[in-house]
Order: structure tokens, then sequence, then C-alpha cells
């Protein structure tokens, strides 16, 4: 499969603050951890991230026709960005929405998703490896 991996603001920050949030690895560690995972089932990952919303919107348009799923942390825009929803629904590759901590049990405005909607799953709270548990869904025939 060829997967498309989105991350929004300040996850290129991974490792660097808050790592009793988010853990002590790297975003490059991230990106190391899903490509491992992806040639090992046969695949490839693209990763991209992004602090600009337009840039992200520009990216989930760019991959119409193009990857077979997307895996989406959309970061704090996971909480308010309806032009984000909308280009996911605009796209006919499915997206599954992923985020490194126990978004509800944090701010309550952090337990609120505008995006996932447009997912066909959300996941939280397993750090890295919720992004290879998402791909899982694919790998294992979801859609
Ligand atoms: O838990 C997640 O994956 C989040 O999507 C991360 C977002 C946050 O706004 C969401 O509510 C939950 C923030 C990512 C910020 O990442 C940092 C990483 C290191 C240092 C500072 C921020």
């Amino acid at each position: 499969m060829k997967f498309l991996i989105i991350n929004g603001p300040n996850l290129n920050l991974l490792g660097r603050r808050e790592p009793g949030i988010y853990g002590s690895q790297s975003y490059e560690a991230l990106c190391a951890l899903i490509q491992d995972y992806a040639a090992a089932h046969r695949s490839t990952a693209d990763c991209f991230q992004s602090n600009h919303e337009g840039a992200i919107i520009d990216k989930i348009h760019a991959a119409d026709g193009v990857y077979d799923a997307i895996i989406i942390n959309p970061a704090a825009y996971t909480h308010y960005s309806y032009a984000i929803l909308d280009a996911l629904k605009a796209v006919d590759v499915p997206a599954y929405e992923v985020h490194i901590s126990r978004i509800d049990r944090r701010e309550p405005f952090r337990a609120v998703s505008v995006t996932a909607p447009a997912c066909v799953g959300q996941l939280y709270g397993h750090g890295f490896q919720g992004y290879l548990m998402a791909m899982d869904h694919f790998l294992e025939g979801g859609t």
C-alpha cells in the first residue's frame, strides 16, 4: 500500500519539549519508525509535516489518486479546522486520525475533534505506536 502520513503544527518539535506528554523521540524518529513498518509490510509511507493549514489542505488534495490511505495527526487543527475536515471529505482517499496523547484526559477542548468525522477511524493515547496501528487498519483490509 501507498501511505501518506500527515502531521500538523508543532509536531516537528517532538522530543524537544513536553516529553511527559509526547515522549522523548524526535519527529525524524517517528518517520523512520513509520517507514520501516511500511517497508516490512511491502508498502511505502511518505511523511509530510506542516505548521500551515493551507499546506496541509493542498497535500490532501494532491493525494487523490496517488495514495491508498492517509494517516493524519492534524495536531491543534483537529479541534477547529473545518477546512481540513472539508479537504478530507473532498478526496477519495480514506483517512485515519491519530493522536499521540490521551486527548480525552487533557484540556476539554482537546477532547473535541472536528476532523474525525471525515475519517474512517480515530485513535489516541498509544504514542508513536498509534500511527502503526492506524496503518494496520488498512493493511488488514479495512477501507
Ligand atoms: O496528541 C496529539 O497527537 C495531538 O494531536 C498533539 C497536538 C495537540 O494540539 C493535540 O491536541 C493533540 C500538539 C502537538 C504539539 O507537539 C509538540 C511536540 C513537542 C513539543 C511541543 C509540542
